[in-house]
């Protein structure tokens, strides 16, 4: 008896809101499509298709550059979004920095190393200590399941050096 007000409560909202029904049941059934549809893409690493004309891009940092450690490395994309990890969003994604050349499997999510940096809460810099000596960056924007966009959004590999 103690949940009826807050129950009525619901009701007036719900009934003061301008939806119709049939709006209601418009917005379950494309709801429940979007979680099917996002349960499907996880469960079989299905890729995003990457927006035309996307690209991913250092902004600040050239092949061939020598640098100090730390050095603050600036991330660029464009004709795409940026959300944080996890959220789906069409359109949108995140920045992925690999360092040091790893290997990465373009059909499942990028693994989380010291070589593979995720930047999931939609940061677009960071700042590295870096040993002295060559080492080379990449930019590979990844989907909100964290794998790379078909075809991949994904910068040059520049190579700089530490002093
Ligand atoms: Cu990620």
């Amino acid at each position: 008896m103690k949940r009826l007000p807050i129950a009525l409560t619901l009701i007036a909202l719900a009934t003061a809101l301008p939806s119709t029904a049939a709006d209601k049941f418009a917005d379950y059934k494309a709801m429940a499509k979007q979680q099917a549809s996002n349960y499907a893409a996880e469960k079989l690493n299905l890729p995003t298709p990457a927006p035309a004309g996307a690209r991913a891009y250092f902004p600040t940092l050239k092949d061939g550059d020598t640098v100090s450690s730390p050095v603050t490395v600036v991330f660029g994309v464009s004709n795409i979004g940026i959300a944080p990890a996890g959220t789906q969003v069409d359109g949108t994604g995140h920045h992925h920095l690999l360092i040091d050349d790893p290997t990465i499997d373009y059909t499942v999510p990028m693994p989380a190393t010291d070589n593979v940096k995720h930047f999931g809460k939609g940061q677009t810099e960071t700042v590295l200590a870096l040993k002295p000596g060559k080492h080379t960056l990449q930019l590979v924007f990844g989907d909100w399941k964290h794998q790379a966009f078909n075809p991949s959004i994904q910068s040059d590999k520049i190579t700089i050096t530490v002093k």
